[in-house]
């Protein structure tokens, strides 16, 4: 394939996790030479062997599809003229503010083999400002000139986790650059796979409306959140209401549940709480309100504890510890919020289950669903699997407090 920067022989995508994975299989898939680098030994093993890292719906075809057209994993970055970097942002808890330390560290791996007219595309999430602020300088300071030697690119992905492959396809998608010239060119490149718009901009814009996208989520379930908590001061159904409001044209309120999550709706918007600490009053609210809500079913555990007279902890089961339905990624996953509420109330010895998460992770985690349901008397649901919804037969003799309001029964308690 040639593109207009010059022949486009293979794309290196460094960081093989939930996005950089499906990204470089997609990009094989669509014919291009894909060599996909990521610095964890365990992970490039593993797709070596053939072993996917994560489940998603429709990975595993993908990947065969993208072994069969060539693609290769390894640890070492290689010399092409297009690299993507889709690594980890993490940020730093006590100043709110993004953590770079990993894609600088890409960048420059990446400065020690490439040559002039190389582009560099950033797909990680990052706080607006930070290519400006760490990216650019480091790429001068190595003597490269942007815009000549290097083109820089930020082009920040949507996809939902659970829906991943549908929506690298189907979504629309926004490349930042410095010039509309290289911004049609990355464009270009991810038309080889994306089949919706690609809208080309400014970096410091495409920075921006990834954050702001996710922090729109964010501040939109913290409502249905706080009206959760309004109703069940005066016993109103909040999804009977949310389900009316919804109705009206110009009302979309989002869905109530025991937490936010994962690693991209409960950080981004703390990005812009770090940056702008004295404007953004109406994000930090949500982001309280939204890590408020395990300990609002913690007291919601206590609630039905009392009416049934229950006193032992350990006959209350938490089904469910990833962050949200049908994935297996637990990071700033609710459930484990709760583990640490209860940790810290002393209330030690519940039980948990996740049919997806095979490996031991908390106290008291069971691996078969009928041995964990033989133990308890109360079933928290955290998160609504399909396993729970094929299941609910077997909650019949239950007492069900379900935060996802999925169950069906009457007697089920809710939020
Ligand atoms: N949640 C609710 N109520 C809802 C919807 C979600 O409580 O009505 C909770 C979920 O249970 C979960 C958390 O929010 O704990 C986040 O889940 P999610 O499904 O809303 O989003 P993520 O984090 O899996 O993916 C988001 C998506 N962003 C938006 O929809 C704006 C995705 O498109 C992004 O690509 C992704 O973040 C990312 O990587 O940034």
């Amino acid at each position: 394939m040639i593109t207009n920067w010059g022949e486009l022989y293979m794309i290196n995508i460094i960081g093989l996790g939930y996005i950089g994975l499906p990204t470089a299989l997609m990009f094989a898939k669509s014919g291009i030479e894909v060599v996909g680098t990521d610095i964890n030994k365990n992970v490039v093993n593993s797709l070596n062997e053939g072993n996917l890292t994560f489940e998603e719906k429709g990975l595993d075809e993908l990947f065969n599809e993208a072994v069969s057209n060539g693609i290769e994993f390894t640890t070492e970055y290689r010399k092409t003229d297009t690299y993507i970097i889709a690594v980890p942002t993490p940020y730093d808890k006590k100043s709110n503010k993004l953590d770079p330390t990993y894609i600088i560290s890409a960048v420059n791996s990446i400065l020690e083999i490439c040559e002039k007219g190389t582009v560099l595309i950033i797909e990680s999430t990052v706080s607006p400002g930070t290519i400006d602020m760490y990216i650019r300088p480091e790429i001068e300071r190595k003597g490269f000139v942007i815009g000549e030697d290097i083109h820089l690119a930020h082009a920040p992905e949507r996809i939902i986790p659970g829906n991943m492959i549908n929506e690298l396809l189907r979504n629309s998608r926004t490349v930042g650059t410095d010039n509309d010239e290289i911004g049609q060119k990355v464009k270009e490149l991810y038309r080889n796979y994306c089949e919706a718009e690609v809208v080309v901009t400014d970096i410091r814009s495409a920075e921006m409306s990834k954050v702001v996208e996710n922090t729109y989520r964010d501040v939109n379930i913290a409502f249905a959140n706080e009206l959760a908590k309004i109703c069940r001061t005066d016993n109103m159904d909040v999804y009977e209401i949310i389900r009316i409001a919804n109705k009206h044209p110009r009302v979309n309120i989002l869905q109530p549940g025991p937490g936010v999550g994962g690693h991209c709706i409960s950080v981004d918007p703390w990005f812009l709480v770090g940056d702008y600490p004295d404007l953004t009053r109406l994000i930090l609210t949500a982001r309280k309100i939204n890590n408020s809500m395990p300990s609002h079913v913690l007291g919601r555990i206590r609630d039905v504890m009392r009416e049934h007279k229950i006193k032992d902890i350990s006959k209350v089961g938490i089904y469910g510890l990833t962050y949200k339905e049908n994935v297996d990624d637990t990071r700033e996953s609710p459930t484990l919020q709760l583990l640490e509420r209860m940790d810290e109330h002393l209330a030690f010895g519940v039980k948990v289950f996740d049919p997806f998460v095979k490996q031991r992770i908390v106290d008291h985690q069971f691996m078969n669903f009928e041995d964990f349901l033989n133990e308890i008397e109360i079933l928290v649901i955290m998160v609504g699997h399909d396993h729970i919804k094929e299941n609910m037969d077997l909650l019949q003799n239950k007492l069900v407090l379900d935060t996802k309001n999925i169950c069906v029964f009457e007697k089920s308690y809710k939020l």
